[in-house]
């Protein structure tokens, strides 16, 4: 560790030339440029004015990593899945207060953290449209919830009374309320893992919980004799989750982030079928996790009619792009299985999905301005 240190402060004092400091008390244009490889993690600015900034993270490292701005134990924002060699933007907003940037190579564990400082005022956001979008997507956001609470209560039953078959039906429906939301469950940092962790997911020294614990109880070892107290301390943390979400109050950059992160999961864990990987209901999840992200750009609509009508233009089209490709899978009410899917209509799947991707991750910007 302390090696890595004394070439961060190095690399930081380099990278300070070519970076920003500081400017008007509102953040500032300059990136703040975070170098991030397999074992070090130099963000070229660490001392920061109240405002809006924009994190330019390269992964200079072999694996594929992520990034995140942490306050306490809150998660700020984050940016996923970034491919060795590439480099990927995060916009937040920041008033003062001491926070952490952490690296994440292989995009797993605590990361690799440095603090943050920032101090002073930032300028009021006035625009009234970006408070209404806010106070839209919140509302969206306290639906979604109580629908997941009701589902995994049913879910509950269901196990507990042995009807696996039941069970199993419920479960992609259950998750879809969670998938719609997850952003903003990810801002609870403790309470997404346990919730929802793939089993190779789960870091040392804890246990195996959530739904895809349920799910492999299922679908694999199809036992759920013993899976009682698993299902109620899923109820208590969704029950714990839907209250600190729906008590949060979110600002627009979130929401743009939100729908960002949102389509990073599909790329990272629907299209490869890692989520979902007993039941194969992966295709469920990834309409979830879209609808979700539509939701935010729908709330911050008018807003970005305003400010960028050819990227909204864009986006509806590419959403569209990506329903129509979706549809072609629908089976019953649902979807088909991951595993009836061709390679080559998951990389069709898969192209529709980066493109819109590419697009949303303008949003922040735009909404910034
Ligand atoms: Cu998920």
């Amino acid at each position: 560790m302390r090696s890595h240190r004394l070439i961060a402060a190095v690399a930081v004092g380099l990278l300070a030339l070519a970076s920003c400091s500081s400017s008007d008390g509102n953040g500032d244009d300059r990136k703040i440029a975070v170098s991030a490889t397999d074992d070090s993690c130099d963000i070229a600015d660490t001392d920061l004015k109240a405002g809006t900034h924009t994190f330019a993270v390269t992964n200079d490292g072999e694996e594929v990593t992520e990034f995140y701005v942490y306050s306490g134990n809150k998660v700020v924002s984050e940016v996923e899945n970034i491919a060795p060699g590439t480099t990927r933007d995060l916009t937040v907003e920041l008033t003062s207060g001491d926070y952490e940037g952490a690296c994440k190579p292989g995009m797993k564990g605590y990361g690799i953290r440095s603090d943050i400082k920032v101090t002073g005022k930032a300028k009021a956001k006035t625009d009234p449209k970006l408070v209404e979008a806010t106070t839209e997507y919140e509302k969206y956001i306290a639906t979604e919830a109580d629908e997941l609470v009701g589902a995994t209560e049913k879910f509950v039953r269901l196990v507990k009374a042995g009807k696996a078959e039941q069970a199993k039906r419920l479960y992609p429906r259950a998750r879809t309320h969670w998938e719609r939301i997850e952003p903003v469950a990810e801002i609870f940092g403790d309470l997404d893992p346990k919730i929802d962790a793939r089993a190779n997911d789960v870091e040392p020294g804890t246990k195996f919980t959530g739904f895809h614990k349920l799910e492999k109880d299922l679908w694999k070892t199809k036992d759920i004799s013993s899976s009682g107290p698993v299902v109620d301390q899923l109820l208590a943390d969704v029950r714990t989750i839907v209250k600190r979400a729906k008590n949060e109050e979110l600002q627009p950059l979130q929401l743009a982030n939100g729908s960002k992160a949102l389509l990073d999961e599909v790329a990272t864990t629907k299209i490869t079928g890692e989520e979902d990987r007993y039941s194969h209901t992966d295709l469920w999840d990834f309409a979830a996790n879209v609808e979700g992200s539509e939701a935010a750009i729908d709330a911050l609509r008018p807003a970005l009619k305003e400010r960028d009508p050819e990227l909204l233009t864009k986006l509806d089209r590419q959403f569209a792009k990506v329903e129509k490709t979706l549809a072609e899978h629908r089976a019953g009410d649902g979807y088909e299985l991951h595993t009836e899917l061709t390679r080559a209509e998951l990389k069709e799947m898969s192209n529709a999905i980066n493109a819109l991707s590419e697009s949303v991750s303008q949003v922040a910007v735009a909404i910034a301005k």
